[in-house]
């Protein structure tokens, strides 16, 4: 007999943008909404992939913010560029097999996985970076729309992969196309037209839910800081395609700046995904290097405790100097831990009571 939790059971009844969504993604989605009554889930980018002086070559399962506190991340995230190219490992050298590996021990452990996507510019072939003209390129009628349709499917078949031991779909917050009101990926502002970025977004989402039947994603919305609703949803391609919102906010100038930033940035946020009725998170953020001592509670947990989001994602911890959760003896470790033992805030332990 299986036991499904009353969480589980009344997930069945939500409605999805994908309408054939699988009963995991109902599930995930179910949750979600729980974690942002509760308080907020921490969220790593790559947390077990690789940390400060380290990196997994399959044989081990750890992860910085582990190290400190002695719990993992609530959310794990994970990406996907050159997925696209065919490549064995990813545009930051995590090898395909071992994140599928490591997406399933997330998920097993009850843990949230949400993955993002740069993929290179079609046109040119060079990074997601090069903001060089390539929508209207790839989108149907375009000449490399048969290529785009063959990424796609390098997408999809990757998606439909991410399964449980059992062969269970694992369902994946899916957040592609992300800060596309910013200039600096090729499918973001300037470089398409803000009608172009929705065809973009319709058409993957078509490709992936109907040619290749992938059924085990929610779709997230993306930007970066904006200056009001309307730059918030200016590249919005309609509820029907949406599942969550989220926004990208860096802690970049001063602590005063990103306190300001993040009351602004969040309380908007805030505002649309209740009157959509849709989850939101910050999907990527953070103060490179953590160089304030105190951060985690002073500043993050400050402004953003009281908005409802239902996680926060801080980036990869990559290199000496770029890293965004402290290791063990970084500056900012002793308040991380005060910063976890929040009631509001939520890591892996936290989460898999969420059920
Ligand atoms: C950026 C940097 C890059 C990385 C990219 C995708 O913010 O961390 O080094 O390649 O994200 O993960």
């Amino acid at each position: 007999m299986s036991c499904k939790s009353s969480l589980e059971v009344s997930s069945r009844t939500l409605s999805l943008s994908d309408k054939k969504a699988d009963d995991h993604s109902k599930y995930l989605m179910a949750r979600i909404r729980q974690i942002s009554k509760m308080g907020y889930a921490f969220g790593h980018q790559d947390a077990t992939a690789y940390g400060m002086g380290w990196k997994n070559d399959g044989s081990l399962y750890k992860s910085d913010v582990a190290e400190v506190t002695g719990d993992f991340p609530g959310v794990f995230g994970f990406e996907i560029g050159h997925i696209e190219l065919g490549h064995k490992q990813n545009l930051d050298s995590v090898n395909f097999g071992l994140m599928t590996e490591l997406i399933r021990k997330a998920h097993k452990s009850g843990g949230i996985v949400t993955i993002s996507w740069h993929p290179n510019n079609p046109a040119t072939m060079k990074s997601a970076w090069d903001p060089s003209p390539a929508v209207s390129e790839i989108l149907e009628g375009g000449l490399l729309h048969p290529k785009y349709q063959a990424w796609v499917a390098q997408v999809a078949e990757f998606m439909l992969g991410l399964k449980t031991q059992k062969g269970k779909p694992i369902p994946i917050v899916f957040r592609p196309f992300h800060e596309m009101n910013g200039n600096w990926f090729w499918w973001g502002h300037g470089n398409c037209t803000p009608e172009q970025f929705q065809s973009l977004w319709k058409q993957t989402y078509d490709l992936l839910t109907k040619t290749h039947n992938v059924h085990n994603l929610l779709y997230c919305y993306s930007t970066d800081v904006v200056k009001n609703e309307e730059e918030y949803l200016k590249f919005y391609p309609g509820d029907a395609y949406v599942d969550i919102l989220g926004m990208d906010l860096y802690h970049k100038g001063t602590t005063k700046e990103y306190l300001e930033l993040l009351e602004d940035n969040l309380s908007l946020l805030a505002q649309v995904g209740k009157r959509k009725n849709k989850p939101y998170a910050m999907t990527e953020g953070g103060l490179n290097m953590v160089t304030v001592e105190n951060w985690w509670t002073n500043v993050l947990d400050k402004s953003v405790a009281n908005k409802g989001i239902a996680w926060a994602l801080f980036w990869r911890n990559a290199w000496p100097n770029h890293f965004f959760a402290p290791y063990v003896g970084q500056k900012s470790s002793e308040d991380f831990k005060k910063f976890k033992s929040l009631a509001n805030v939520l890591f892996l332990e936290d989460i898999q009571k969420i059920r």
